[in-house]
Formats: C-alpha cells, structure tokens, sequence
C-alpha cells in the first residue's frame, strides 16, 4: 500500500522526509509519479489537478493538507472515502497573528501614512478608534480569532451558521443573525468555510448594512464575497479600506482592479500556511487509523462542507 501526496502548490521533500521517517516502511509518491496507482490507500491533497483522486481505485481515505476541504468536495469525480481536514492549534495560532497584524496596522493607520509617504506628506494622527470586531465564522480559527480581540479589551460579536457559546463573544446565527452581527462592527473579519450556502453570501446587501467607514479583511475564501460588491461598497466609502488575503482564482490575476485599488491590502495567501512540522503528527496518526479501520481524527462532514 501506498501513500500518495497530491499537492502541486507546494516542495514537497520535507513533508515526504518527515512522513517517511513518521511511518518507517510506507511507501510514499508524490504526484504526479505515481507508480502503481492501485496501491494507493491515502492521499494527502491540496487544490488537487482534476481527476487526481478518481483512478486511485483502492482509496481508503483522503487527509487534506489545510484546514479548508472546498476545493477537495467541489472536485466532480471525488471517490467516496472518509475525508480529513488539519485541525491544529498552531495554525490557529499563525492564522490569529496574522489577524494581530493586520488589525494593528489599521488601528496605527499605517496604510495611510504609506500613502502620505508617497505623497511626502507630514501629517501625524492618532490610532484610529477601533472597538468592535464581528468575526464571520466560529469554527475552529473563527473562535480562536474571535476570543483573542476579545481578551485585548474589543467588543467581539460573532456569526455563525448554527448557534454558538463562546465566553464574551455576541454570537448570532442563521441567516436572520448576520446583519445584527456585523452592524457595529468596525472591522469585519471574514473566516467561514466555503460551501454551496456561503458561496457568494457577502454582496451589496451585507455591505451595505454596515457602519459607514467599516474595514474588511477576508481569510476564508475569495468565492464567499461578490468582488463587484466589495470594489462598490469601497468606492462608495460604506468601507474604507479591505485587507485581502484569498481571491476568487489564485494567483489573483494580473489585470484584477483588486491590485490597484488604493484602499485594498493584498497578501498572496499566507494568514496561515500549513506547517510541516505542526502536522507530521496528525497525517501519520490518521494513516495509520484509517488502515486499522478506525475513523480519522478531524473527520469532515461531507453534507455540510466542513
Ligand atoms: C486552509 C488554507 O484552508 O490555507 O488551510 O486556506
């Protein structure tokens, strides 16, 4: 039996190293050279190139690479096996420093004293007063991300699809809750999985109902946003500035009006990046169960597309 490594963005020798020394004895193939695709029992994929996965015909169970599993469920000929996703404190942990970053870089107005550098501007303000963060998601980084604002002293409210508890956090749910979650919030921290129901579900009419001058930083996903809808509502000043880190089609391409637009932050994919070493642990542990017959850890519910 073998392992398959079906992750084309990425080298992959330090995951194939470490893998092999984590599971002594185990082949292990990195796509696309895979030698005999009918000994392949797992796979560990990322953004897998269509039909990958459908002639590994004695797949037992597939282990994501990330954290997000949309573009494993939307491929068409996915086989029908156990899928797993990375559930990792440190990814939460880089995701949340990211968030720190970019939230500190607006409170300190640094994108506009990068402007009135350009313009050899001296105009010194003082940090933008920033209180209420709604974070759009509380899964596993969504609740991280949500409870690390809290604890720094912001008001934090929280949407997500079913009704969650977490401390200090407003939480609301249901499609009713989501304007009521991100009407007073001056940043907007968008952190949903990407499914058939949150496909496209930012457009005008969630922009439009924010507070006037609110800032919106995605991480999820770029397919949840109307990206017509979010050059609008920052031409209008209904925001006034967003911090994108994932698009629609990746690399975002060159003629996009995202690159240019003065108000708009890019960062090519990188709020939390899986680390090798942080997963090692976890892909083994679920090879290994999934050959025993037992269920993999992070198991996804395929219905519900996370
Ligand atoms: C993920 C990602 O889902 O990197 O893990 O976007």
């Amino acid at each position: 039996m073998t392992i398959a490594l079906i992750i084309p963005d990425r080298k992959l020798d330090d995951l194939h190293q470490r893998l092999s020394l984590a599971l002594p004895g185990t082949d292990i193939e990195i796509w696309p050279a895979i030698t005999e695709p009918d000994k392949v029992e797992f796979a560990v994929v990322w953004k897998q190139p269509k039909d990958s996965l459908a002639n590994l015909r004695s797949l037992k169970a597939i282990q994501c690479f990330g954290a997000g599993v949309d573009a494993i469920l939307a491929d068409t000929s996915l086989p029908a096996v156990p899928i797993a996703r990375i559930v990792d404190n440190s990814l939460s942990q880089t995701m949340v420093r990211y968030l720190d970053g970019v939230v500190s870089h607006y409170r300190l107005r640094l994108d506009q004293f990068k402007q009135q550098q350009q313009q050899t501007l001296w105009q010194p303000k003082g940090p933008r007063r920033l209180s209420n963060i709604c974070v759009l998601g509380l899964g596993e980084l969504g609740a991280a991300a949500a409870q690390h604002f809290s604890m720094l002293g912001y008001r934090v409210s929280g949407w997500a699809r079913t009704a969650k508890q977490l401390n200090n956090i407003d939480s609301y749910y249901g499609a009713a809750g989501l304007s009521a979650a991100a009407a007073n919030a001056d940043i907007v921290i968008c952190l949903l999985p990407l499914t058939p129901a949150t496909e496209n579900l930012l457009t005008d009419a969630f922009f439009n109902q924010l507070k006037a001058g609110a800032i919106f930083i995605n991480v999820a996903r770029g397919a949840l946003v109307d990206d017509r809808a979010l050059l609008q509502a920052l031409d209008s000043g209904k925001l006034q500035a967003a911090c994108l880190d994932v698009f629609r089609q990746e690399p975002l391409p060159e003629t996009h009006p995202f690159w240019q637009h003065p108000a708009i932050l890019i960062t090519p994919h990188v709020s939390a990046v899986t680390s090798v070493t942080a997963v090692i642990e976890q892909i083994a542990n679920n090879y290994q169960r999934s050959q025993r017959g037992e269920p993999m850890l992070n198991l996804v519910n395929v219905e519900r597309g996370y």
